[in-house]
């Protein structure tokens, strides 16, 4: 059985230039985080690829998804893969990493959604649920209203996402979401291990 996290920690290190994917990650798997995204727009695919080769190395059994990119992720060993409306098909995407791959994908409605779920997403990635200085262009905010009306609609997990921290994850949680991804609540904090195992403690 395919475990799909609650506490997806997404390494940034735009937000932050502190610490580095792998020193997030190390940080996010010490403090408990049950999946690991790691997501870097910028760089060369070499780059990218030696990065996420050393968030595999100190992930562990928790899972290493790779955001938007499946020759990233083949390279660097990741357990799944994320993939937003614009990205490499999902059903393109479980030919190349198999049956036994997380895949994630981005709807930002019900009918994308349903679409993600035919081709064979394991989990929905939905938000943002309140605002965001992480992703520029993110998109209008849903609010708990719209994360209930996607969590009611759809069988397979949804991870909120988008200006969830420790202030309102009680809240999200309560809608009946499977879990949360995180950037700033994490990756940004003074002490993100710390900041993960508070998070994790209002999921669980
Ligand atoms: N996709 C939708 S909102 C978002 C992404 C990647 C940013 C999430 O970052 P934060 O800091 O947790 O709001
Ligand atoms: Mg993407």
């Amino acid at each position: 059985m395919k475990k799909i996290g609650k506490l997806h920690v997404i390494t940034d290190i735009v937000c932050q230039d502190r610490f580095s994917h792998e020193a997030l990650a190390r940080m996010a798997v010490a403090g408990g985080a049950d999946a690991i995204q790691f997501r870097q727009k910028a760089g060369s695919t070499r780059e990218l690829i030696q990065a996420a080769i050393a968030v595999k190395q100190v992930c562990g059994d928790v899972p290493l998804i790779a955001n938007d990119r499946v020759d990233v992720a083949m390279a660097a060993g990741a357990d799944g893969v994320h993939l937003g409306q614009e990205d490499f098909p999902i059903e393109r995407a479980r030919d190349l990493l198999g049956e036994s791959a997380i895949i994630g994908g981005t709807a930002k409605t019900l009918s994308q959604a349903r679409q993600c779920v035919a081709r064979g997403a394991d989990y929905i990635g939905f938000g943002p649920i309140y605002a965001t200085g992480s992703k520029a262009n993110a998109g209008t905010v849903k609010g708990l209203a719209g994360l209930r009306e996607m969590v009611d609609g759809i069988d397979i997990p949804i991870v909120a996402i988008g200006g969830i921290g420790l202030e309102n994850v009680g809240e999200v949680m309560e809608t009946g979401a499977h879990g949360i991804a995180v950037i700033s609540a994490v990756c940004c904090q003074p002490d993100p291990a710390e900041a993960t195992r508070r998070l994790l403690n209002q999921i669980l």
